[in-house]
């Protein structure tokens, strides 16, 4: 059984979520961030960052949430969290899975910290036009790939519900609005902020 190391309140809520929309059995480890124990050695072998989430799969272990993502909807092909290789959505949903931590995520801490960065050499450009590529892809709906939800919705989705409805760090839209509450009607969705709410 794969077991999920986790914390309330951090980015462990996209692997609760994708493990909830599996359908399998998982075994989930709350590791307790303020007595540090994502820092001992024996979380350090799982995890050399020493953040939360973490996997671990048999002899197989990894971390990084849409690395975790892209592991668990191939290992599961039948929950259908990700289109098959051959399938021309296939190329969109990698595309959107990556573009998750490699451009919204630094987007958002920019535009929570105000720090200056030179658009070209950052590898997200502008956070401005971060958001505007998001908001013009969210707009028909009803997932980031249309008709079909995806593990790339997953990432997506619990990215902006912490950064737009949790820590209110990025101001939303109404396309952003739209799609945390067809999200929240998720009962996979319903279920990790249960078991994340204690
Ligand atoms: N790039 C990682 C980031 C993970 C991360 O930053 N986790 C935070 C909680 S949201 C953490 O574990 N912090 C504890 C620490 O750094 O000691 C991912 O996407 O999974």
């Amino acid at each position: 059984m794969m077991k999920l190391y986790w914390s309330p309140r951090t980015r462990s809520f996209s692997s609760l979520w994708l493990m909830e929309e599996t359908g399998q059995p998982y075994e989930r480890v709350l590791t307790d961030l303020s007595k540090g124990a994502q820092k001992t050695p024996e979380y350090l072998a799982i995890n050399p960052m020493g953040k939360v989430p973490a996997l671990q799969d048999g002899e197989a272990a990894l971390a990084e949430a849409a690395a975790i993502c892209a592991y668990v909807a191939e290992r599961y092909p039948q929950a259908r969290l990700a289109p098959p290789p051959g399938d021309p959505l296939r190329a969109k949903y990698l595309y959107w899975l990556f573009f998750s931590p490699g451009c919204i995520e630094p987007a958002m801490v920019q535009v929570a910290t105000k720090i200056e960065m030179n658009p070209v050499a950052a590898g997200w450009g502008e956070a401005q036009r971060v958001f505007d590529v998001l908001d013009a892809a969210l707009v028909k709906g009803p997932w980031i790939l249309g008709d079909t939800f995806s593990a790339a919705d997953i990432m997506i989705g619990s990215g902006l519900n912490f950064a737009v409805r949790l820590f209110k760090m990025v101001p939303s839209r109404a396309s952003f609005d739209r799609y945390l509450d067809r999200c929240a009607t998720r009962p996979a969705f319903q279920r990790a902020s249960a078991i994340a709410a204690g």
